[in-house]
């Protein structure tokens, strides 16, 4: 055996590359990758469609286009979820502090208790309202408790019972004549947070308003202003907690 040639093995190589191959560098070359169209005179240059390269190269531009346009979208999806879970807690929270001060406003003076000042607090309010003079005595509506609770299926032990997501989750419930026959239970609000936003259970004051481990619904009292503070928790669009805090203070004018 003799070796061939060089020319005949450089053209057994190209051979074996094979027009294929050679189509490849020229659609690098076309493409602009800095091959000269001189290597490859016998390739038209013209009266050709999109190569693959070309094509790729589309899509990668293609796909980075989606990609921002997608990112847009989402982070505005995102967005306005967050907007819509902060809009809601903020108009219950705000709702069912207002209910309580307004039941305290029309509430005697000392029929409200417990009266707890900062730095401590009550998770609720025990009052009768003051229907006005009657036969030269006050006369008094039912007794109203409106208190913070354990949701139904949820009790205190720092786990999810329930599985809706919120761990050791409160409601507030509005109970009359809490404890008669005539009794009524109402459910004012769901997704009470279980301490005040920013607040644990630690002995310290967290959240900096003065009261030390304050509930999610917390009310304490100085002088004759009672101050009401609420704390509804939601999740966004990634299930992140979402927080927001109510707070209204009111004093019983009978
Ligand atoms: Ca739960
Ligand atoms: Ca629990
Ligand atoms: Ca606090
Ligand atoms: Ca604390």
């Amino acid at each position: 055996m003799h070796n061939l040639p060089q020319s005949v093995a450089e053209r057994q190589s190209r051979s074996e590359a094979g027009p294929q191959a050679r189509r490849v560098m020229a659609e690098f070359q076309t493409a602009g990758f800095g091959l000269s169209p001189a290597a490859f005179p016998d390739f038209p240059q013209h009266e050709r469609g999109f190569t693959l390269i070309e094509l790729m190269i589309s899509m990668v531009v293609l796909s980075g286009v989606l990609f921002g346009v997608y990112s847009v979208f989402a982070s505005g999806t995102e967005t306005y979820v967050l907007g819509v879970v902060k809009s809601d807690l903020e108009r219950k929270a705000t709702r069912v502090v207002e209910q309580i001060a307004n039941s305290l406003s029309v509430s005697g003076r000392d029929s409200a208790f417990p009266r707890i000042a900062p730095p401590l607090s009550a998770a609720g309010v025990i009052l009768q309202k003051s229907e006005g003079f009657a036969d030269g005595a006050m006369k008094w509506g039912p007794v109203v408790l409106l208190v913070a609770d354990y949701d139904i299926d949820e009790t205190d032990d720092g786990k999810d019972n329930d599985g809706d997501g919120f761990i050791d989750e409160m409601i507030i419930v509005r109970r009359e004549n809490p404890g008669e026959d005539n009794e009524t239970l109402t459910v004012l609000t769901r997704g009470v947070s279980e301490y005040l936003e920013g607040e644990r259970a630690n002995g310290v004051d967290d959240n900096g308003n003065g009261l030390v481990d304050e509930r999610g619904l917390s009310i304490s009292v100085i002088g004759d202003v009672w101050t009401i503070r609420l704390t509804l928790v939601g999740k966004d669009a990634r299930g992140r907690m979402i927080y927001y805090t109510a707070e209204s203070s009111v004093t019983p004018r009978n």
